[in-house]
């Protein structure tokens, strides 16, 4: 059992050698992510106080309005992996195209690429919700002292050496796999250091919680309606609970700790659902797995899923195991 308040700089180095191939690059590139993500922390602690509310009057990829935040979020990132040199290629829900590190010949040394969502739930900014940012690492397929090219980038999600999300929540927390279980660091904003405060963290087997969109219902598949109704009925450990804040790392997050189920099911609006496979979907479900949990588009294992575009959607049922399970049986017709 890891000790307590440890910290993530001491986690890192003590678990070193589970990092496959452990040439310290994955331990710096965790510490880079951990780096970026106190710089975003202060800008969005602050986001209230001085003015980088509100959009940038333009919309990114996804056509979705740019918050300042998103922006500000997403050079930080980037400008954090590309200055340490850790990384050969960097891709990200606000760029359009991946980013090939190769400035320098020696960063096409460098074995790993980043995925990024910098600052997922940003609708929720300007209301003071928690937002997340969510990281997918790999190790690149095309030969090492080349450019990166996008195969580099649409490996399934089974190839990931390394997933995690940072939570701006009541505290921000850096909760992250490198395929040997999930643990969850806490900032001590006063001194800027992320302490091991959720160590070993686990999916209850099943929960009481539902999280979806209601407001769809009309448009969701016929499965999605009736395992809501299976949800509401008066029947024995229902109704559960539904809880649904519009932000996946948070919701991912309070399902982890308590149990329950995220759904963002396709429907008649959106047909491959709203969610990236590449840097949401696939990093969460890499999180769910370690954590004893399951996450499925309501049919095939998400990481498995052999992706074919970079911002490609899929439908994201995720959560704790038996509630995935049954949400399955309905969506497949065995309910
Ligand atoms: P809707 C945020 O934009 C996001 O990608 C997830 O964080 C969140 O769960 C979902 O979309 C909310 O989408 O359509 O319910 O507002």
């Amino acid at each position: 059992m890891q000790r307590k308040n440890k910290t993530l700089g001491e986690f890192i180095i003590e678990n070193q050698v589970e990092f496959q191939y452990s040439t310290g690059e994955l331990s710096k590139l965790i510490n880079a992510i951990r780096l970026a993500a106190k710089v975003v922390n202060h800008e969005v602690n602050k986001a209230g106080l001085i003015d980088i509310l509100g959009g940038v009057g333009e919309t990114n990829v996804q056509g979705e309005s740019q918050q300042k935040l998103d922006v500000l979020a997403n050079e930080k990132f980037i400008q954090t992996l590309t200055n340490r040199e850790i990384v050969c290629g960097i891709a990200s829900e606000e760029e359009e195209d991946f980013i090939s590190i190769n400035s320098q010949d020696e960063n096409h040394q460098n074995k790993y690429v980043v995925l990024i969502d910098p600052l997922d739930g940003s609708s929720n900014i300007d209301v003071n919700v928690s937002v997340g940012t969510i990281f997918s690492i790999y190790r690149r397929i095309t030969p090492i002292g080349t450019p990166v090219t996008l195969e580099d980038f649409l490996q399934p999600g089974i190839n990931q050496v390394a997933a995690g999300y940072i939570i701006y929540g009541t505290s921000t927390m850096l909760v992250y796999t490198t395929g040997h279980g999930v643990n969850g660091f806490t900032l001590n904003p006063a001194i800027g250091t992320f302490y091991l405060s959720h160590p070993n963290m686990q999916f209850p087997e099943t929960g009481k919680i539902y999280s979806v969109n209601e407001g769809n219902y009309t448009h969701f598949p016929q499965g999605v309606k009736d395992y809501i109704k299976y949800c509401q009925r008066e029947e024995g450990d229902r109704p559960y609970t539904s809880r649904y804040i519009g932000s996946l790392v948070s919701d991912f997050h309070r399902n982890m700790i308590k149990g329950g189920i995220y759904i963002y099911p396709k429907s008649s609006v959106n047909s491959d659902g709203k969610l990236r496979l590449l840097y949401e979907c696939n990093p969460m479900a890499f999180l769910a797995e370690q954590a004893n949990g399951k996450a499925s588009d309501g049919f095939r294992r998400i990481l498995e899923i052999q992706p074919k575009e970079l911002h490609q959607r899929v439908p994201f049922f995720c959560g704790s195991r038996k509630m995935v399970d049954k949400a399955e049986n309905f969506m497949q017709g065995k309910a």
